[in-house]
């Protein structure tokens, strides 16, 4: 799926500001007819945000159900005889759309982007009324999987994950306009043979009978390096600049529809990265050198603004990774705003891309998140269903982010149970789904603590180790000696039964900034940096362990619990940013820094 960009045939408008908003905890509104207006009496709230933390308001704050967005956009008058195409980043967890009254859209699944030809019914030169509702709630086939229990206060969701369920427009919502015969989808996969790179691409158009497709390649000076004609080829590129950790080269490559004129009817612009990704034994190969990942498992989280993409928090995010020598971080646990990915594509930081299978655990929920206990897999619960939600949330995450280069692997799931024969039926065609979709990159999963080497049974079908530890902090808290033999015992017996590399995607402790302790007890700033030492020092003791991204970059909001204080604390930066004593630690680890 292609991102909305400006280019001499293309132009977008951006419908983010402050949009009409009203809740609707009793689903009145599409009975209502609310498409055709919003209430009197609905308030103003900001788009993108999540609407959660913006009024102090508990109905706001806690609701279970519809909320309802409103805007009004004038379409240009110029865009006479163009597709015009609306497009949502993202709207949490589910939404339908209305333009002027006429539904448009519909979409399942927070963190992926959807949009409609709107064409037909839009007016131009005029205002157009653009309305959406926005469904929160998470049930045992959405994903992530969830369920909602009456109460005699109203519904309550019971969410299966460590996160707070913030929810509405999150993303940029755009409008946009392309000509009728249109670039619909490109595709490229990257080569590198010595100095020679190769850019094997495919184009789909729409509308396009009778005219052929160009492509160019351009390096970052805008100098053409290759060109070909055709919906499909290889380019090849002589004295290669790849794009390389901590490097993000990008070339441009133009994809043109051309018919009789002296200009292309549609034009479209793809940066690329030229690089490439294997997994060879126990280690992880970009541009065949081993990679050792460092850096972080992530939240969209922030205050006020919830989960809703922010450029000062990205900007400022990244120059703190930076500044401790990061080189990576995982998407946790969904796919983040696209700008995330064009940011680190241009700057050279690795990911790991995550869909957000998250919750898929009873033995997680029940005993840490205080569900109620229940069969993870069964008809009542996560079944058939669930899965085929799961695929599409993957397909829509692979259709989405296939063309970045920062892109390295794809992690269809965080935390899944995976000691059950039923674990392996449900993941079996999900990992073949994923390869089918992008036989170019590896896949993986995050295992749970306690779905260790000798009863985990879904591992065989992924192409790395994955694990998320807390020996330390769950496990031997407070008993760092303990922790660290049953750490080290625990990665040498995953590299000896599996020979792969284990990516470290979670280890960590919960830290009060501020609270000191000379004696380095739990929930200190000192405990922090113990426990990041003592794994550290068993990560360099295990060979096969190829990458180290600690739980968590920053504290970030969760439901309240008996384990939670004001949220998770698990970052070592606050929630607000400010370094924790643990910056130290890893700055000196991961920079070199005195
Ligand atoms: C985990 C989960 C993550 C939690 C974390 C914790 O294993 O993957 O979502 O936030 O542990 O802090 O408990």
């Amino acid at each position: 799926m292609l991102a909305p960009r400006d280019t001499p045939t293309r132009e977008r408008k951006s419908l983010d500001g402050l949009w009409r908003f009203q809740l609707d905890a009793e689903g009145a509104g599409r009975r209502q007819g609310w498409f055709d207006g919003l209430p009197a009496g609905a308030r103003e709230i900001p788009v993108p945000a999540s609407y959660n933390d913006i009024f102090p308001d508990d109905a706001v704050r806690n609701h279970v159900g519809d909320a309802w967005y409103e805007t009004a956009v004038l379409v240009p008058e110029r865009w006479a005889g163009q597709r015009i195409v609306v497009r949502f980043g993202s709207a949490t967890h589910r939404a339908l759309v209305w333009v002027n009254g006429a539904q448009v859209a519909e979409h399942e699944g927070g963190y992926t982007p959807f949009e409609a030809d709107v064409t037909d019914v839009v007016q131009l030169g005029a205002e157009n009324r653009i309305t959406v509702v926005v469904g929160n709630v998470l049930h045992w086939q959405s994903i992530p999987p969830g369920y909602v229990e009456e109460t005699p206060d109203g519904p309550r969701q019971n969410l299966l994950f460590d996160f707070f369920n913030y929810a509405g427009i999150h993303r940029t919502v755009w409008l946009y306009a392309t000509p009728g015969a249109h670039v619909r989808d490109a595709t490229v996969v990257t080569g590198l043979s010595g100095t020679t790179g190769t850019v094997r691409y495919g184009v789909e158009t729409a509308g396009a009978e009778g005219l052929e497709v160009r492509v160019a390649l351009r390096d970052a000076g805008g100098a053409e390096v290759a060109s070909a004609s055709g919906g499909s080829g290889e380019l090849s590129v002589a004295d290669v600049h790849p794009w390389r950790p901590g490097e993000g080269y990008l070339y441009d490559l133009t994809v043109e529809l051309w018919g009789d004129g002296d200009r292309p009817t549609d034009s479209y612009s793809l940066p690329v990265g030229v690089r490439t990704v294997e997994v060879e034994g126990t280690r992880f190969l970009i541009n065949g050198e081993p990679f050792h990942f460092r850096g972080f498992g992530k939240h969209e989280d922030s205050a006020i603004r919830g989960k809703a993409h922010d450029n000062v928090f990205m900007v400022h995010d990244f120059a703190l990774m930076e500044w401790l020598g990061a080189n990576s971080f995982r998407t946790s646990h969904y796919p983040y705003a696209e700008e995330v990915l064009d940011y680190a594509d241009r700057h050279g930081i690795v990911v790991i891309d995550e869909a957000p299978g998250v919750g898929i655990n009873s033995g997680l929920a029940a005993g840490v998140f205080g569900a109620e206990p229940f069969q993870t897999f069964s008809d009542a619960t996560i079944n058939e269903a669930t899965r085929e939600a799961h695929k599409q949330a993957i397909r829509e995450l692979v259709a989405r982010d296939k063309n970045h280069p920062c892109v390295v692997l794809w992690s269809i799931a965080n935390e899944p149970e995976s000691v059950t024969p039923e674990a392996r039926a449900y993941f079996e065609p999900l990992v073949a789904e994923t390869r089918r979709l992008d036989p170019s990159r590896p896949v993986g999963f995050a295992n749970v603590q306690g779905s260790s080497p000798d009863v985990d049974v879904i591992t065989d079908l992924f192409d790395v180790v994955m694990l998320n530890r807390y020996y330390g902090w769950y496990v031997h808290n407070g008993y760092l000696a303990a922790a660290e033999r049953a750490l080290e015992a625990e990665l040498t017996a995953w590299a000896e039964k599996h020979g792969k590399p284990i990516i470290m995607t979670e280890y960590g402790a919960d830290t009060l900034e501020g609270l000191h302790r000379a004696l380095p007890s739990p929930w200190s700033e000192e405990y922090q940096v113990e426990l990041l030492a003592m794994s550290h020092r068993v990560f360099d003791r295990v060979d096969a362990v190829v990458g180290e991204q600690l739980w968590n970059f920053a504290d970030f909001a969760t439901v309240p619990g008996v384990m939670r204080v004001g949220g998770n604390k698990k970052g070592v930066f606050t929630r607000e940013r400010q370094p924790k004593a643990a910056v130290d630690h890893l700055r000196r680890r991961w920079r070199g820094a005195p």
